[in-house]
């Protein structure tokens, strides 16, 4: 890159947030949507004439964040090489020592994924620090990773502004290697480490205040439970976001209770909830975070968060598999930024400090669908023929016309008082369309409570999308086989005349589906795609290609293995989906259980039904355990633990030990330890260890999330 595009894309990045009038700046690459007009702004939001905003109101910085869609997480740092999702806080630092990192390289392959931004776990809650902080000596400096002058945040706010990205930070309250957590003394080394990130780094668009706290810990060698109680108030998050309103006024403060400008979208996959509403009730915490509540007092628009890794939010070696396809990651988009919200995509860096090519390729197929679908709008210029009103004063300045000219901040709108109201246009020519997607002018509020879309086919209306929240977007898919050109969009309830600034119709891609693979009931591997496609895959590790062997029936897997497959069709084949498989659990025997005896449903490839020690008499406390007799030995290397998937953390087993034997009597501990962050995301979790050779194995749950019972869906086992 030259100096010269480096210097613009650097004050790119700067002006996004700082809500400077666009034409001062072009963007290399990134989306026009978050550059914010202000010219047009003037024109069409704040004049005379507009309608007076309704409700609450968003700030200009939320409203440019909510148009920012997209950005990535990069999860790296002790975890990356222990292997953990939660470090317990008294790993060494020295863990830490990247070969071949480059954050050039690794802000580009997010860009180049059509992310906007980037927020990095620059303290997760493991309490180690990534920059050479003053608060803690628990930090980059101590590791050997440029021989104790390294400094990751430097290294990644300084890749993104030199690339127009956004940088964002993530700050994890919980700390459990600080000695003073849960005191007074641990919040004056906090405030010190957000002052230190808000200041010495160039302006950061976005800081994360995760909502995990307290527990178990090192806490600076005292390996103890500390409770904070209300993390509100031990965290003072009202004078925590004062503090960084000084510092950064552009930045966006996601979680910090009651005090922040964004929520959480309620899961860790990535969705929200429909209807989806920005506002929340004051106080109402995190209870309604998916959907939100309608007409309340507080601005917090949702951003869903997901890793693209199955196997969690950090890197974990061997299981750089288990991506989701860029299909799937496609229907999240749908429900995510579909409903309005923003979407956080997190790519974890490996121990060697890159991103892995599976997770990459997810990426960018992701990103192929999304300029796929977005590759036309076939309602630009479409003409009005019939509109239920328009408004008295300057009806052009609101005509229904501005629906359809692709810019976001002009909008029809209808006499104050009215409260419903429809607009017919016809498009340009007959399209073949399946998507609808519908934007209100959020500067003036969140105003409407229903609506409905309708197309007309074979000269008759038919409704193929409603619903009742719209605000930054809705976006929806519908059935239609036929080249359309007549739409109508009805407002049925708003809460004040209705500003809706554009409808936009689009052509869902046709994409060649990665496979869907899976164990049937028999614990044999199916393998599922569009219905006239093939499927080649391989068994040995191998990529697919087109000579590979074509799947017709399941696949007996006896010693488990890696399954990888991918969709062919017309010479063009789908992003490749992979999966490794333990041993077949069909000649498996349980030999030892607690008295609720239904352990068997720990090894019956079920993921529906569940081991657990609660019988209608009262439950039975941890630790308890299952034995398992494989029927021959194996050289085990490692086993995996599916939480309970009912939706309930009661009985959901967050500790456990992990034994071994070759005799059935002699049994030897080859794991234990915790599973991290389980609350939140409750999948499938793998342990892997040195072989060992083993007939019987013994899972023993040692702690459960709530409750004192535990469980397991199911417990399988990795072999050589
Ligand atoms: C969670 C944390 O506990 C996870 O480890 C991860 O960082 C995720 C983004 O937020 O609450």
């Amino acid at each position: 890159m030259t100096n010269h595009s480096s210097f613009l894309s650097r004050l790119f990045a700067l002006s996004i947030f700082a809500g400077t009038v666009q034409a001062a700046v072009s963007a290399p690459t990134t989306a026009s949507v978050v550059d914010y007009d202000a010219a047009a702004v003037a024109k069409y939001v704040y004049n005379a004439d507009a309608p007076k905003p309704w409700g609450t109101l968003p700030t200009k910085q939320q409203v440019n964040w909510q148009r920012l869609e997209y950005y990535g997480f990069i999860h790296f740092g002790l975890n990356t090489f222990t292997g953990r999702e939660w470090g317990y806080g008294d790993e060494k630092a020295q863990l830490f020592n990247p070969s071949h990192f480059d954050a050039d390289k690794a802000i580009m392959a997010l860009k180049d994924g059509g992310m906007k931004g980037m927020i990095y776990t620059a303290k997760h809650h493991d309490g180690w620090c990534a920059w050479p902080s003053k608060m803690t000596k628990h930090n980059i400096s101590a590791s050997p990773y440029k021989n104790g002058k390294g400094d990751m945040v430097a290294e990644f706010s300084k890749a993104c502004a030199d690339n127009g990205m956004l940088f964002g930070t993530y700050l994890s309250p919980w700390d459990r290697n600080h000695a003073k957590y849960g005191q007074k003394g641990y919040l004056r080394a906090y405030y010190g480490q957000i002052k230190e990130l808000l200041t010495n780094y160039g302006p950061v668009f976005e800081i994360w205040f995760d909502g995990a706290n307290g527990g178990d810990g090192y806490y600076g060698g005292k390996r103890e439970h500390r409770s904070i109680g209300h993390a509100e108030s031990y965290y003072n998050f009202e004078r925590i976001v004062k503090m960084i309103r000084k510092m950064q006024p552009n930045c966006i403060v996601w979680g910090a209770g009651t005090h922040g400008d964004a929520r959480w979208g309620g899961s860790e996959k990535g969705h929200v909830n429909y209807p989806h509403w920005p506002t929340m009730k004051s106080g109402a915490g995190e209870r309604n975070t998916a959907h939100g509540d309608v007409n309340a007092s507080r601005w917090v628009p949702a951003e869903g968060d997901t890793p693209i890794n199955h196997a969690g939010w950090f890197w974990h070696k061997g299981q750089e598999n288990r991506v989701k396809s860029p299909e799937a990651l496609l229907k999240v988009w749908f429900e995510s930024v579909g409903r309005g919200a923003n979407l956080l995509v997190n790519v974890a860096l490996n121990d060697k400090g890159q991103f892995c090519p599976a997770d990459i390729n997810s990426l960018n197929g992701f990103k192929a669908l999304r300029d796929d679908l977005y590759a036309k709008d076939y309602a630009l210029g479409a003409k009005v023929v019939a509109v239920s009103e328009l408004r008295k004063d300057k009806p052009a300045l609101f005509g229904a016309e501005l629906l359809f000219d692709d810019e976001i901040e002009s909008y029809w709108s209808t006499n104050n008082g009215t409260k419903e109201g429809f607009v017919e246009a016809k498009l340009a020519q007959p399209s073949l369309v399946d998507v609808v997607r519908i934007r209100e002018q959020i500067r003036l509020g969140q105003r409407v409570r229903g609506w409905a879309f309708d197309i007309k086919v074979n000269g008759e209306w038919r409704e193929v999308a409603k619903g009742e929240s719209i605000g930054n977007q809705v976006m929806m898919r519908f059935e239609n086989k036929q080249p359309i050109t007549d739409i109508r969009l009805r407002i049925t309830s708003a809460q004040a005349a209705p500003t809706i600034s554009e409808i936009s119709l689009f052509k869902m891609p046709e994409s060649l589906l990665t496979p869907a693979i899976s164990k049937n009931a028999q614990g044999d591997v199916e393998l599922k795609s569009n219905s006239a496609a093939s499927i080649v895959y391989t068994l040995d590790g191998s990529e697919p290609h087109e000579n590979s062997p074509v799947y017709s029936q399941p696949i007996n897997l006896p010693t488990g293995g890696v399954v990888k497959a991918a969709t062919m069709a017309r010479g063009k084949m789908s992003t490749v989906a992979s999966i490794s498989y333990g041993l077949s659990k069909k000649d498996w025997n349980i030999i030892e259980q607690p008295s609720t005896n239904n352990a068997q449903s720990a090894i019956d490839d079920n993921a529906k039904t569940f081991w657990h020690t609660h019988p209608v008499s009262g439950e039975l406390n941890a630790p308890q355990s299952f034995t398992v007799d494989m029927g021959k030995a194996y050289d085990v290397t490692g086993f995996s633990y599916l939480p309970r998937q009912d939706g309930t953390l009661n009985g959901m087993t967050s500790r456990y030990i992990f034994e071994v034997s070759e005799d059935g009597k002699n049994y030897v501990k080859v794991s234990e330890g915790e599973f991290g962050n389980l609350r939140a995301n409750p999948i499938e979790q793998q342990i892997h260890f040195a072989a060992q050779r083993a007939r019987y194995f013994r899972f023993t749950g040692t702690a459960a999330l709530e409750k004192n019972h535990v469980s397991a869906s199911e417990i399988g086992i990795y072999a050589q």
